[in-house]
This record gives structure tokens, sequence and C-alpha cells, in this order.
């Protein structure tokens, strides 16, 4: 006799140990979820936009965000939360551009989770209208199921990994506000089709917007800094609105 549906037994079933390991996911996430609102109503209380850069290992995250970074200095209030297993490398090249930043180590953990994000944030003395851009642990899966609190979660995607990916990784690609194919430098040398990937995106998200660049050559940044003004004067019509 199956104990969850009662039947006679006759189809697969789930070991009692799996059993238990999804309840104690579902509750993990649950509990996540809690800590994620709590980061939201107190970004959204000081107007603090918070974005979410998730990518493969080495897909370019920090390099991006050290470009970003430099080319507005002076135009926007930012800090930088660094999710990685290991190491305070990433936090320091932050730094290293005159940036705040927090480095979280995960350990054993392959993503960042919104208790951790939560405890990073109040270490930034940030002003109103302040830029948080959270860098996750590289890793196309498990971050896509943790909510931190973020306004916008960008996913990255270099040209060395393969224009496939937002199929083999949906869960990532499905909720992404906006698709970023980076070091398109090195085209000329790969396989990569950027009109495939661009429709593989959006056959997850019809709605998505992809914008291909190079934090090295300098290449398609125009488009990523015009979102980001486009964010920052949507948030001045709410707050006029308010
Ligand atoms: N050619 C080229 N190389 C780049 C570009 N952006 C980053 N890289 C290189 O790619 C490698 C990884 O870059 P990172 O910025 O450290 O990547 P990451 O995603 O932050 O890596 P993790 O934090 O380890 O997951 C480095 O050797 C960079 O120099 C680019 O636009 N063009
Ligand atoms: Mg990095």
């Amino acid at each position: 006799m199956c104990e969850s549906c009662g039947c006679s037994g006759e189809h697969p079933h789930l070991h009692q140990s799996t059993l238990r390991r999804l309840q104690v996911e579902e509750n993990l996430l649950a509990v996540n979820d809690r800590y994620a609102q709590a980061n939201r109503k107190w970004l959204a209380e000081r107007g603090i936009q918070m974005i979410n850069f998730m990518a493969s290992p080495g897909a370019g995250k920090t390099s991006l965000l050290v470009k970003t970074l430099t080319d507005l200095a002076g135009q926007l209030s930012c800090a930088v939360i660094e999710g990685d297993q290991q190491t305070s490398l990433d936090a320091e090249r932050i730094r290293a551009c005159g940036i705040p930043a927090v480095q979280v180590n995960t350990g054993k953990s392959c993503h960042l989770d919104a208790h951790q994000v939560g405890h990073a944030l109040v270490e930034f003395d940030l002003p109103t209208g302040a830029w948080v851009f959270i860098e996750n642990v590289g890793n196309l899966v498990c971050p896509a199921g943790f909510d931190l609190g973020e306004s916008k979660r960008v996913v990255l995607l270099s040209v060395t990994e393969g224009d496939d990916k937002p199929l083999k990784y949906p869960y990532m690609f499905h909720r992404a506000d906006l698709v970023l194919v980076t070091k398109i430098d090195l085209l000329p040398y790969v396989d990569f089709d950027l009109e495939r990937c661009t429709e593989h995106a959006r056959r997850l998200r019809p709605e998505v917007e992809v914008f291909a660049l190079s934090a090295k050559s300098g290449e398609g940044m125009a488009a990523w800094y015009a979102w980001l003004r486009a964010l920052a004067l949507q948030d001045l019509k709410s707050v006029s609105t308010a």
C-alpha cells in the first residue's frame, strides 16, 4: 500500500528519505522567501535598487561590474555584494575601483540566500537612491531558485559557453529580466550564434531583452548603461507619483 496516495502500490514510488528531502527543501525555500520579502521592503523604504547578477563561473560577472562601476563613477552611488564559495578576491577587485564591497563566502553552498544578503546590506552606509549589485555564486542552476529580494535579475552568458545554454538551464533564463551575452570580442574565435542564443532565451521569456557586450573592448556597453538609466528613471517617476 502506497503511504502517499493510498493506492495498492503499482506505480514507482519515492523513497521516504526522498520525500523528507523534498519537504526540507520546500521549507528552506519558504524561509528564504520571507527573508527576500524583508530585504525588498528594506530596499523600497530607502529607494534602493538591487540587481542580481547570475552566470556560470568565469562568465565575466566581476569584469563587467568593474567596467560598469568605473565608467559610471560619480553618476551612481553603488555597493557590491560578492558571493563565492571561498576567497575575497572578487570583493578586492571591486574595492580597488573605490566601491564598497562585502564578500560572502558560502562554503559548501552553491548560491547566495536572502538571509546572507540581508546581513550584507546593513554593512553598507547606503544613501537613498543607491544601487546594490549582487554577484551571485558562479552557477546556472541553484541561484535561480533563491529570491534575494532583488529588483532585477540579470543573467550573463559568455560566448565561449555556447548558444544553447538558455535551453539547457531553463529555470535560470525563464526568470531573467535581462540577458547579457558577454565577451563578444571573442566572437571571431568561437562558434556562437547570437541570433540563435536570443531566440533560445526568448523561447523561455518572450519579452526578455538580450544585449551583447564586451567588458574588454567596451563594445555594446552603451545599451547596458541605457537599461540601467531607464531603470533609475522609472524609479524617480514612481517616487514622484507616490
Ligand atoms: N576576452 C574577454 N575576456 C573577458 C571578458 N570579461 C571577462 N573576461 C575574462 O574572463 C575571465 C573570468 O572573468 P571574471 O570577470 O573573473 O568572471 P566571473 O564570472 O566573475 O568569474 P567567477 O566569479 O569566478 O564566477 C577572466 O580571465 C577575464 O579577464 C571580456 O569581455 N572579453
Ligand atoms: Mg567573479
